[in-house]
């Protein structure tokens, strides 16, 4: 069986879930019901993120202990993504017995093969990103990416040997190029590759800090955070036991966003290399979500929480405007009047009425009841069966390429597709004539054949719409696509009467929200 294994970063506690966490959760969770609607065996992964100086300083800030902290913001962010009805199969925490324990054993095994070693280090430190930078990386001696003010700290420490695997992890990128993903990503890390690579320093003094995982060969101190986190990928999948590192590691594809990028791109394979373990498949890496605070409401405030999305626009909504509005690889900005007029015209107006339109005619002029397709021999009807197989490949085309929005924008083709296929036939003025009878059945079994595959190839997207769909056609609920035209309504099927699938979002940006 075709195997594929996708995680999404692991998220710092510090922060709670807001529209950058759930955008790479939503693409996690819609790959996977994409894979698993193909056949093939998906696994996918989050988690949280619980280590380093932000946490324990985010916790000192709140007044309790940073794994009382960590608790609380890890449960809040499992719980967002059950109520958001997000389908991953394992939430890792960092601070979880196994985790920690791979996390030692790979550490060890490091220091045995003479990779790490101790030294003295001086450089200017950012608390906010946990690393030091040179100077030449500061901003007026700030932080580029905080705009702090970089302490200067002087220590000895443990460095990991990352140097010695630079022209390995050139050799890696060249020989595959879809390595790192989308290309213009793959370029800003062949370019940071053009400098020596420096050695990484992964401890920290436990005079200065104590939340973290202690070093196996010195209790003095613990372990940089980023090594720790990057190895929740392989402990994740050890714990799960049995077979799965073999069977899952080798299809191994991380999401991120562009902020993470060198950790994962260079870090991670060369800790892999040192540790004698085979590198993940690809690294799929997306761009930022950029407010546009003008527009936003004011009630919702500048930040987008999911779970105020789902509340008031319902979960699917909320993730057709963001998989279909950003396109992966680039920043999008996010605009609650750009939302409400996408989903609008979308979902409400053109597929949302297409259900209603087909089930209330089905409705009046046969009671529901489903009748014979007849042979599909005219050309309007081979037409719209000929939209329906060009937008199932090309769904699978452009999934292969992660462009969630032309995935999305080949079902709407079909959808369009179908909505003219009604104007052609017209068959609520051939009702009229009784002899016709016949063909006004075969049209809208045409039409309903078009809204099962519609709901079917959108289902990954829109798990709800895709569930709605089903049990407005009286169909069983399926997580597998059969991507093939007719036989879907046996004969004496009876259909739903029509149920608004989207409600048209009304309220402007006035009315507070
Ligand atoms: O970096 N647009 O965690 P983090 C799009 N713990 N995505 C965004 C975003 C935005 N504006 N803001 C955040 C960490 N994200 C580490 C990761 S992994 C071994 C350790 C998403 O909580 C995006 O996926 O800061 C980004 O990479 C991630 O949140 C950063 O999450």
């Amino acid at each position: 069986m075709d195997r594929i294994y996708f995680t999404t970063p692991i998220y710092y506690v510090n922060a709670q879930p807001h529209l950058g966490h759930t955008y790479t959760t939503i693409l996690a969770d819609t790959l996977k019901r994409y894979h698993r609607s193909r056949g093939r065996d998906a696994y996918f992964l989050t988690g949280t993120d619980e280590h380093g100086d932000k946490i324990a300083q985010a916790a000192a800030k709140d007044n309790v202990d940073p794994k009382a902290y960590a608790d609380r913001i890890s449960a809040l962010f499992r719980s967002t993504w059950d109520t958001c009805g997000i389908a991953y199969d394992h939430f890792i925490r960092t601070t979880d017995d196994y985790h920690k324990a791979t996390v030692s054993r790979i550490l060890q095994q490091i220091y045995d093969a003479g990779d790490i070693y101790f030294g003295e280090y001086g450089g200017f430190y950012c608390y906010g990103c946990e690393r030091f930078y040179t100077e030449k990386e500061l901003q007026d001696g700030k932080c580029p990416d905080h705009r702090t003010e970089a302490a200067y700290i002087e220590e000895k420490n443990y460095f990991f040997r990352m140097g010695k695997y630079q022209d390995r992890l050139l050799k890696h990128l060249n020989e595959k190029p879809g390595f790192v993903t989308p290309q213009r990503y793959r370029t800003e890390v062949l370019s940071l590759l053009r400098e020596p690579l420096e050695d990484l320093c992964i401890s920290r003094p436990k005079s200065r800090l104590q939340w973290g995982i202690p070093l196996p060969f010195d209790g003095d101190y613990v372990t940089y955070v980023w090594f720790d986190a990057l190895i929740n990928y392989v402990s994740a999948l050890e714990h799960k036991g049995g077979d799965s590192f073999d069977a899952y590691w080798p299809c191994c594809n991380h999401i991120i966003a562009k902020d993470i990028l060198k950790p994962h791109a260079i870090f991670w394979p060369t800790m892999l290399m040192a540790a004698g373990l085979p590198l993940y498949d690809r690294l799929n890496v997306h761009g930022y979500w950029i407010m546009d605070k003008g527009k936003m409401s004011k009630s919702l405030g500048n930040v987008i929480r999911p779970l105020d999305m789902k509340e008031r626009y319902g979960m699917d909504a909320f993730r057709y405007y963001l998989l279909r509005e950003m396109v992966f690889g680039q920043d999008a900005t996010f605009s609650m009047e750009a939302f409400v007029n996408r989903v609008n015209a979308d979902l409400a107006n053109n597929f949302g009425n297409l259900v209603s339109r087909v089930l209330a005619m089905q409705k009046r002029y046969f009671g529901g009841m489903v009748q014979p397709m007849g042979d599909g021999a005219r050309a309007e009807d081979r037409e719209l069966k000929e939209a329906f197989m060009a937008a199932a490949a090309s769904v699978d085309r452009h999934m292969e390429e992660m462009a969630f929005h032309r995935a999305l924008e080949s079902i709407f083709e079909a959808v369009d597709k179908t909505n003219q296929y009604i104007v052609q036939t017209a068959p609520f003025t051939l009702v009229k004539e009784p002899d016709q009878k016949p063909r006004v059945g075969e049209i809208l079994h045409h039409v309903l054949e078009s809204v099962r595959l519609t709901g079917d190839l959108l289902a990954p997207f829109l798990p709800e719409t895709g569930a709605a769909v089903r049990d407005l056609l009286g169909l069983p609920a399926t997580d597998s696509l059969r991507a093939e035209w007719g036989g879907s309504f046996p004969e004496g099927h009876e259909v739903q009467p029509p149920r608004i699938l989207f409600p048209r979002i009304e309220e402007t940006e006035d009315d507070g929200g």
